[in-house]
């Protein structure tokens, strides 16, 4: 062979007299298990496509999203799960083709074709290498925008007093505890309620812990999630940009009745919510 390349092995070589790289693509794709196999890819794939709409419909059934940050998250989900298909469905047709393809019915019986040395194929090695790079290129760099997106709706961990916006955020102390949340408002003297109390389009500030052991708050439609660790508090911020009533759950397995660790969110409009609060425990004090 006249040059040597990293895909070279101990096997026999092949031919030099190979025909064209399209004559050779030809070539390969009448072989009827390549044949069968890409046809397999392409209907296995359109087969695949509606999950993308079939989770983000999922997702929204209770009303997300609720902020920016989970319009991000929502893309990714829908990306990823559209980049993932084509390969989903290579590998299952390749499963599929082989189960059925290359079975051997009896032992009187031996298989029409031997299946073909995938290991020695430089072409597919080639393109398996490139595909999956840049496929994990894709989710890297995906991966990094919406990290800096999320972060840049959720005020990383910056102070609630040097935030951006001519208004105040509002501040939520948010307390776990088996296995039951509490949200306390500094700023509404110190009302205290069971259920998460919001203002549509004001930003809100979160200062999360934990009593006992470690739980997790997630405000699902929100797009947030943040651990609430005993002794020590955690920040994230959000602003909700959709009125109506969400969820909280806990995400971190914290004992008996983690799976019922859960409440409701109410994002109100400005009046509404400064009324909510009166009646829980005050007037504006901040
Ligand atoms: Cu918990």
């Amino acid at each position: 062979m006249a040059h040597q390349t990293l895909f070279d092995s101990d096997e026999p070589e092949a031919p030099t007299n190979r025909p064209a790289a399209t004559g050779r693509i030809r070539e390969w794709v009448s072989r009827p298990y390549a044949r069968a196999i890409l046809i397999l890819t392409v209907v296995i794939g359109f087969v695949l496509l509606p999950l993308a709409w079939l989770i983000l419909a999922a997702m929204n059934q209770t009303g997300a999203p609720a902020s920016p940050i989970m319009e991000e998250i929502e893309k990714t989900v829908f990306w990823f799960t559209i980049v993932s298909i084509p390969m989903t469905a290579f590998v299952f047709a390749v499963l599929v083709y082989s189960l059925l393809g290359w079975k051997r019915i009896s032992s009187d019986d031996p298989p029409m074709q031997e299946s073909p040395a995938i290991r020695t194929n430089r072409t597919g090695t080639i393109m398996w290498t490139v595909v999956s790079s840049v496929l994990a290129f894709f989710l890297v760099v995906w991966g990094m925008i919406e990290l800096a997106a999320i972060t840049a709706n959720s005020y990383g961990t910056i102070p609630a007093d040097q935030q951006p916006g001519d208004e105040q955020p509002l501040i939520v102390n948010v307390t776990g505890q088996q296995w039951v949340w509490t949200f306390e408002y500094p700023g509404y003297d110190g009302a205290t309620t069971p259920v998460l109390y919001l203002e549509k389009d004001r930003p809100v500030y979160f200062n999360v812990t934990s009593k006992d052991v470690i739980h997790n708050f997630w405000a699902v439609e929100l797009g947030v999630k943040i651990d609430a660790n005993p002794g020590a508090a955690t920040q994230t911020g959000v602003t909700p940009t959709k009125a109506g009533v969400f969820n909280v759950r806990c995400a971190e397995l914290c004992g008996l009745h983690h799976a019922y660790m859960e409440t409701t969110i109410e994002v109100l409009p400005k009046e509404v919510f400064a009324a909510a609060m009166r009646e829980m425990g005050g007037g504006k004090t901040s």
